[in-house]
């Protein structure tokens, strides 16, 4: 078998559903990656209301264990759940991955910075909502431990800074190209600034990289997309 033949065709295996909600920070990785590879023309959303609870549903458990947007479902049924393994997907359907990086050391450093971005800051500004603010509400809101939420967003600003200091010596999270380490530090900062936790005044590397990434089509086009609003139930 060639690696061309290996290489799924969008147009084999869409439509393609996406379960997201269209606000979320997680879901906007997602969403940004596909305006990226041009590939939202592909895609039938499903809405899953976080705000009612719905992600815990047992109908929607059966489709994602752990209860988190966004899912991806192919034509066939495969699901395929993480932000992460979703747009390294997506990134390689046509063959040109322009995302998820093309040689093995590109691949490496991507994945790691992408990792990072998730732990050092999205993911705690993610557990900084849930448990240090009213979060998703007491229905989705079982447990709390408001100081465990309150360091984690103390750790969200260290994150903050760790990554305008790397950003102060190259253009983009994982080095000289646009990849989806930037889109995770993107969602971090969509995250922070739902919760209102603020970047430092003198983060001003990551502030600039922020508003360049701003400029990208992805990113406006997922801007219009939160815009348009709560999908009509
Ligand atoms: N590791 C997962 C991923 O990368 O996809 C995390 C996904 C995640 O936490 N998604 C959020 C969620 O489902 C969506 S949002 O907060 O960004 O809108 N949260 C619901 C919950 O109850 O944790």
């Amino acid at each position: 078998m060639t690696i061309a033949s290996q290489q799924a065709d969008a147009s084999a295996i869409s439509p393609m559903k996406i379960y997201d909600w269209f606000d979320g920070p997680y879901p906007a990785r997602v969403r940004i990656a596909l305006a990226e590879k041009g590939l939202l023309p592909k895609i039938d959303f499903v809405s899953v209301n976080l705000w009612t609870g719905e992600h815990k549903e047992p109908d929607f458990l059966a489709i994602n264990y752990s209860g988190t947007l966004p899912v991806l479902e192919l034509k066939d049924g495969t699901l395929i759940a993480e932000c992460t393994a979703i747009t390294q997907y997506l990134d390689t359907l046509d063959g040109n991955p322009t995302l998820t990086g093309e040689t093995p050391l590109e691949k490496g450093i991507i994945h790691m910075m992408t990792k990072r971005a998730e732990i050092e800051f999205l993911d705690a500004v993610s557990v900084y909502f849930h448990h240090a603010t009213p979060g998703l509400g007491p229905k989705v809101e079982l447990y709390q431990n408001a100081e465990w939420g309150t360091k984690m967003g103390e750790k969200a600003v260290r994150g903050m800074r760790y990554f305008d200091h790397l950003l102060k010596s190259r253009p983009f999270v994982a080095g000289d190209k646009f990849s989806m380490a930037d889109i995770a530090v993107l969602g971090g900062m969509i995250f922070a600034s739902l919760v209102k936790l603020p970047v430092p005044e003198d983060c001003v590397a990551l502030k600039a990289w922020h508003a360049k990434m701003q400029e990208r089509s992805s990113v406006q086009i997922w801007r219009a997309m939160v815009e348009q609003g709560a999908p009509k139930s």
